[in-house]
């Protein structure tokens, strides 16, 4: 696996403006990318890049997606004076030339590039181009929305001609229509184009019937364009993250890309006076890490709009942190998408149901009515913030903690014979088991052996360690899971976590404590035993099976269930305790243990049964490094299984509301 994160960024790109008035334009201005690379240095991540240079796109590289004649025009306007480049303008919408255009707008696509080609040789895992012009909006023959070349879908070109890659996935999280990407793809089986964006029923720009739902694609290209438009303003942190659940990341699972590319536009946060959105900069920390899990890790951010400059800048540093493996700060907001977006969640999941496995046997079915069709000023859902800058400081400052000395603290034997990521650190400290025979006479009274109370011994100092953050997270390996779990469970809480999220891999003798007081939620995946159930909100099961030869589909369950039950709750901590695995594969516990990763700023317990080596070597992977692995193959979910997950959901989501699909 490839390690690293390339930074794209030069100077060069602010060297164009807009030269006359127009309200319109005025907001695409060269401090933003001045601002966003300021933001990178004070938090001091652009020297933990690898800073690559930028370099001119070559005219065949350009007409990978342009036509000769619109290039030719886009030459032209070098040596215009500033009338001509104001008549020139005015033959495009929404669109503006400089002297210095054409130079920066192959910066602009060159720089794209060069990310793109880091990535695809190995180079780096994954990085950021910091460029201007955007892209997403310019079209064959067409400049548009401040757009002259449309850099993502060259590059989608581009590595499909240089690199042979199959499948790619362009990821649209820009609050404006890519109308230019679903031109150019929207015959093209393989490019997945997904985009949300600000709809209001069409009364947004650029206006387009295309926009909607129903635009699925076209030939062999059907089920291969998803947009999510969105008919209210004031959309934040969990409608983002639902569309993600519920529409783009099944799709995006079951497709299977070999390179993920993101037109990342931040005029969908907050503040922007485009936009009018409410997601908050760690939003986009929890989308990237969310992405960061599909194509071996080869992920390509590359700027498009972002019009407040405090929030575009603190929306970059969250994207290139994520990047960098750091730890994603929990998502702050209630965890309740809002009624307007789960209308249209339901209709583009209706509309793509025909042509994706994952959606095929859930139940969907059209709204027929869209609630906010007609209304002429739709109010913004979340009271609008006075004053954004001096919200997004604070914000800043109340979710951003000092990174952990330790990433992964291990307990186990000290001389075993694993073979362990090397940010993987020993519990090695001395401990007297007095403690671990309290606490785990609550649980027992049989006589225990030495080693057991050895290993718990320093399972609670490593979880003291968890608690005061000296470690982002622990790997406990026990002979006795379930004793192991309930005396954590019980340590934590103890310890003050308000909300302990639990998820058990296998069938354990002895359930940790669950107090049904909300301060714990458990989710149980069971082996093979058939389980005396009580039913509660804060006791879930997933029953699930994997034949392990034909690729896994744990995906499904993952993004319908134990993902959005997870976001729902807003646990502080998490543990993770796996016992026999018989019912899903190692890949699987590593897929669900690193997206669990984005809850509870990574603070994450897994207990383990001592015997499973391969399990813990491939968790403390995953654990130490995030993302460092390649999940796949995925295959489709049976029907059986989902059904049986339905029935479960059933009760569930009326509290847990991450989990709801359908409008009610
Ligand atoms: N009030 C990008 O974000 N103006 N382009 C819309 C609606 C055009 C946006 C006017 C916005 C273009 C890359
Ligand atoms: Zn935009």
């Amino acid at each position: 696996m490839s390690s690293g994160t390339a930074l794209v960024y030069d100077e060069e790109m602010m060297s164009y403006r807009l030269l006359w008035d127009d309200p319109e334009c005025a907001i695409e201005v060269p401090e933003r990318l001045s601002c966003s690379y300021k933001r990178l240095q004070d938090y001091d991540l652009v020297n933990r890049c690898v800073q690559l240079p930028v370099r001119e796109a070559t005219e065949e590289e350009i007409t990978l997606v342009h036509s000769p004649e619109y290039l030719d025009v886009v030459k032209s306007t070098q040596t215009m004076d500033v009338d001509e480049l104001k008549k020139t303008s005015k033959k495009y919408i929404a669109a503006y030339f400089h002297q210095n255009s054409y130079r920066c707008a192959k910066l602009s696509l060159g720089g794209t590039l060069q990310v793109v080609d880091a990535v695809m040789s190995g180079d780096v895992r994954n990085g950021m181009a910091l460029i201007r012009p955007p892209g997403h909006h310019s079209q064959q023959s067409e400049s548009n929305g401040f757009c002259v070349f449309n850099n993502v879908a060259v590059a989608a070109e581009y590595a499909k001609s240089k690199y042979n890659v199959q499948r790619i996935l362009i990821v649209d999280w820009d609050v404006h229509h890519g109308q230019g990407i679903q031109y150019i793809f929207e015959d093209d089986p393989s490019v997945l184009y997904f985009s949300w964006h600000r709809y209001e029923h069409g009364s947004f720009w650029p206006n387009l019937r295309e926009s909607d739902y129903d635009s699925i694609g076209k030939d062999k290209g059907a089920g291969y364009n998803i947009n999510l438009p969105w008919n209210q303003v004031g959309m934040g942190n969990a409608d983002y993250i639902a569309a993600f659940f519920h529409v783009l990341l099944p799709m995006a699972f079951e497709f299977n890309p070999e390179l993920v590319l993101v037109s990342a536009g931040y005029d969908s946060g907050i503040g922007d006076p485009e936009g009018h959105m409410c997601a908050t900069p760690e939003c986009f920390a929890h989308l990237t890490h969310m992405l960061m899990h599909l194509a071996g890790g080869k992920l390509c951010m590359i700027l498009e709009g972002g019009y407040h400059l405090r929030c575009l800048s603190e929306c970059v540093s969250m994207t290139v942190r994520t990047l960098l493996g750091d730890p994603v700060p929990r998502i702050s907001g209630e965890m309740k998408p809002c009624h307007s977006a789960l209308e249209s969640i339901q209709n583009a999941r209706h509309a793509h149901s025909p042509y994706w496995k994952c959606l095929l046997h859930d139940e969907t079915r059209l709204v027929q009515e869209i609630s906010t069709k007609g209304l002429s000023a739709p109010k913004p859902l979340i009271a609008e913030v006075a004053n954004v800058d001096e919200f997004l400081e604070n914000h800043m400052k109340k979710i951003l903690h000092p990174k952990p000395p330790i990433t992964t603290l291990l307990v186990a034997p000290a001389e075993n014979t694993l073979h362990l990521h090397g940010g993987v650190q020993l519990e090695e400290d001395t401990v007297t088991t007095e403690q671990a025979t309290n606490a785990l006479s609550v649980f027992t009274q049989d006589q225990l052996n030495e080693n057991l109370l050895n290993s718990v011994s320093k399972m609670l100092l490593a979880l003291h360690k968890l608690v005061h953050r000296k470690t982002r997270n622990c790997i406990t390996l026990s002979s006795n899971v379930s004793l192991s779990t309930a005396v954590a469970s019980q340590q934590l809480l103890a310890l003050g976590s308000e909300r302990l999220f639990i998820v058990i891999i296998g069938d354990v003798d002895r359930k940790p404590e669950i107090t049904n007081d909300g301060k714990t939620l458990c989710v149980t995946i069971p082996g093979d035993k058939i389980l005396e159930r009580a039913y509660s909100q804060y006791q879930a099961f997933l029953k699930w099976q994997e034949s392990p030869h034909e690729g896994s589909s744990f995906f499904y369950a993952l993004f319908r269930f134990l993902l959005p039950l997870a976001y729902s709750y807003q646990p502080d901590f998490i543990i993770l305790a796996i016992e026999r695995i018989k019912s899903i594969g190692t890949k699987d516990i590593a897929l669900l243990t690193s997206l669990l990763q984005g809850l509870s700023d990574g603070a994450l317990l897994t207990v383990i049964t001592e015997t499973e080596e391969e399990t813990i070597e491939t968790l403390s992977n995953v654990l130490a490094d995030s993302a460092s692995m390649s999940f796949g193959p995925y295959r489709p979910p049976d029907k059986e299984c989902v059904e049986s997950l339905t029935v479960e959901l059933t009760d569930l989501q009326t509290k847990w509301r991450m989990l709801q699909c359908l409008a009610k």
